[in-house]
């Protein structure tokens, strides 16, 4: 067993770390502010390889293996989770879900310009009424031979605004429920598509989450993404790996928050000495450290299996259900540290508090996590 990082990996840490702190701190409380998404900087980590970490250079992509793009994911969430969930959304579910299960076309026509970070996707399977309950798509994609017709709404989407390829879960066939759902690569701009209004968040309001509605969108049978009736697995296998993602977002957004904290107890004082000399405080400390290094441990566990092709649904499920709940803890503990300071926007503890919620809440709630997570228990 080795716990120590390879050079690669703390080589990529470092040019993450450093880009976080040159390009992304700048103006990222005025992004959280005016909900404005960080076009400049999603651009500048296109040309540094992050938004296809994992992709093979075939297609464009990085090479690099999971730990790379959790190690990356922990620093860009440290300083702005708005940047991070972009990221994660473009690695893990688009360009995973089309390296793993396209087609050889696909990938030379969608994923050689996904990887390269030339253009953002997006991963639409929530609607109104399915969100956790994600067998139970309304959205229609009816098979008129050579071309599927959609019909429907998709809620929540991360990159919805802004993505220029979509992934498309929908009802082929009712009556097969699960086995009849597909998945479809659909093209922004295509008639019939349309894209709702944004949201606005409580959180990571530098990303664009909007609704999309389809109406009768033609989509050409050649944009399926495997065998008819692979849609519903296609989803879930493509959410394990997100999962990952989203740990590492939740553990960044923690550590962030922690390293915030660490440093302003240093330098603010109170009864006639720095706060951290108080144990009420250094306790704090003790308590979130020992609660980061616990979920990095878990996230680079499941980074771990997945890269030992290893099953990693439930490494990925207790990953990402510890790391969102320490993200959520901690940062509430860094506010408290800071005092009324941490009520205040320029001292970005208050903004790691609130992206930290939704942590525990998109590519499965901590409750859906439970499922998975006990369900692999009790296996047979
Ligand atoms: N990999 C491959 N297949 C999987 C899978 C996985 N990780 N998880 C489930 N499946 C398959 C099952 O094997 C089953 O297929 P078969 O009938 O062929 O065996 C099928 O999917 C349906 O699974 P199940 O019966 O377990 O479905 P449930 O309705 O009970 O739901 C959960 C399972 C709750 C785990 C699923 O609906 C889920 O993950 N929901 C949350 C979705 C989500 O993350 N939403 C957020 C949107 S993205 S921001």
């Amino acid at each position: 067993m080795d716990f120590s990082l390879s050079e690669e990996h703390l080589m990529i840490r470092d040019a993450a770390r450093d880009f976080a702190k040159t390009e992304l701190l700048p103006g990222v409380i005025e992004r959280d502010n005016k909900q404005e998404f960080p076009t400049e900087q999603v651009k500048k980590m296109g040309e540094l390889g992050f938004m296809g970490l994992m992709v093979d250079p075939k297609y464009g992509g990085s090479g690099m293996d999971t730990l790379s793009y959790v190690i990356v994911m922990e620093e860009l969430s440290k300083i702005d989770a708005s940047a991070s969930v972009i990221v994660s959304v473009n690695n893990s579910l688009v360009c995973y879900g089309l390296e793993a299960y396209g087609t050889e076309d696909q990938k030379e026509k969608y994923l050689t310009k996904l990887a390269t970070g030339q253009s953002i996707g997006a991963f639409c399977l929530s609607e109104p009424e399915a969100g956790s309950d994600a067998t139970s798509q309304k959205t229609t994609a009816i098979d008129k031979g050579d071309h599927y017709v959609l019909n429907g709404t998709k809620n929540w989407i991360t990159n919805g605004g802004t993505a220029d390829y979509y992934l498309v879960i929908a009802q082929t066939d009712r009556e097969k429920k699960h086995k009849g759902i597909n998945a479809f690569i659909v093209e922004k701009g295509w008639e019939g598509f349309e894209i709702g209004p944004k949201e606005d968040k409580l959180g990571i309001r530098g990303s664009d989450t909007h609704s999309l509605i389809f109406n009768d969108v033609k989509v050409p049978k050649e944009n399926r993404i495997g065998e008819d009736g692979f849609g519903f697995k296609f989803a879930m296998k493509t959410l394990a790996g997100g999962r990952i993602g989203i740990a590492a977002q939740a553990l960044g957004i923690a550590a962030g928050a922690y390293d915030l904290a660490r440093e302003y107890s240093k330098v603010r004082k109170a009864f006639g000495t720095e706060i951290c000399n108080h144990q009420a405080i250094a306790f704090k400390l003790a308590d979130m450290h020992t609660e980061i290094e616990a979920a990095r441990h878990l996230v680079h566990k499941a980074a771990w299996d997945k890269d030992q092709g290893n099953n990693y649904d439930m490494s990925g499920a207790m990953a990402k259900l510890y790391a969102s709940k320490v993200a959520m803890e901690v940062s509430v503990e860094a506010v408290q540290v800071h005092g009324g300071n941490g009520f205040v926007k320029e001292y970005h503890v208050e903004r790691l508090m609130r992206d930290a919620k939704i942590t525990q809440i998109y590519e499965g709630t901590s409750e859906i996590q439970k499922i998975v997570i006990s369900r692999g228990l009790l296996r047979d």
